[in-house]
């Protein structure tokens, strides 16, 4: 190539190489990928889906999986939310700050990584459910945005300062997206008036050890509604009166 004597080679672009050389990257690139293109396919004509809640804007799915005797049925919920935007839905879910204010199935919360700003990898207790034994999760966290999407997906992962099923509690597996999208009035700017945000919200818990098929169902479709409801309202309340992040 020719070069003239003013021209300097540009310095690499600004990328955050903290997370694209972590050994989890490809993991959680791939996985997220998958997971946001899956979140917003349709539920409704599919065989197996069933509708198991429905208040307001939202309706929640799901289908009856079970792996050797342990259920693992998929969820899939959609909702819609006035007055926020999908960049802040997925700020308030991903950022352990908030976690301890919505989550009510939680105990506790440590982070164990900060992969980067938009990675961590958390390990989480959860509430007991009589007859069952305790559960925990390690699981990687991600943020992005895709398009006209933005997105929290969390993945189990392992690590060796955290070994499963060694305590009191039995390891789960999760994988869960939260996907949002915002839309506003052709023609209009975005406002916290106009702002409406779909939401596509799936989850798949394996409860990695015996815990009764119908304490576990039972749990799920009062839990599930609980916390989207709770969750969506919650982010309603910290983002009224503040300028509208888009
Ligand atoms: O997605 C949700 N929360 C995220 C942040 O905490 C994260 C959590 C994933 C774990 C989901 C596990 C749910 C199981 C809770 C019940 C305890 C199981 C006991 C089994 C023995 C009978 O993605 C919101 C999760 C809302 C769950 C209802």
């Amino acid at each position: 190539s020719v070069h003239t004597r003013d021209e300097v080679e540009l310095p690499p672009p600004a990328i955050d190489n903290r997370l694209t050389v972590h050994p989890l990257w490809p993991e959680i690139d791939r996985i997220s990928t998958e997971q946001i293109q899956a979140a917003f396919e349709g539920v409704g004509g599919e065989i197996g889906w069933q509708l198991f809640a429905e208040e307001g804007d939202m309706r929640m799915y799901r289908r009856e999986m079970e792996v050797d005797g342990m259920v693992m049925d998929p969820l899939k919920a959609m909702h819609k939310v006035r007055g926020v935007s999908a960049r802040e839905m997925c700020h308030y879910f991903f950022n352990p700050r908030y976690r301890y204010e919505w989550e009510t199935t939680l105990e506790t919360m440590t982070i164990v990584e900060e992969i980067s700003s938009d990675a961590m990898v958390f390990h989480q207790t959860f509430k007991r459910i009589w007859p069952a034994s305790q559960r925990d999760a390690l699981f990687w966290s991600h943020v992005r945005a895709d398009r006209d999407t933005y997105a929290v997906t969390n993945h189990s992962t392992t690590n060796v300062d955290y070994p499963a099923n060694t305590g009191a509690c039995i390891r789960l597996f999760v994988t869960v997206c939260l996907a949002c999208r915002s839309s506003y009035p052709a023609g209009e700017r975005p406002t916290r008036e106009n702002v409406t945000t779909s939401i596509a919200y799936c989850s798949t818990v394996n409860p990695g050890g015996w815990a009764p098929a119908g304490v576990l169902r039972a749990v799920y479709k009062r839990e599930y509604p609980k916390f989207l409801k709770r969750f969506t309202s919650y982010v309603q309340e910290q983002c009224r009166g503040k300028p509208l992040a888009i």
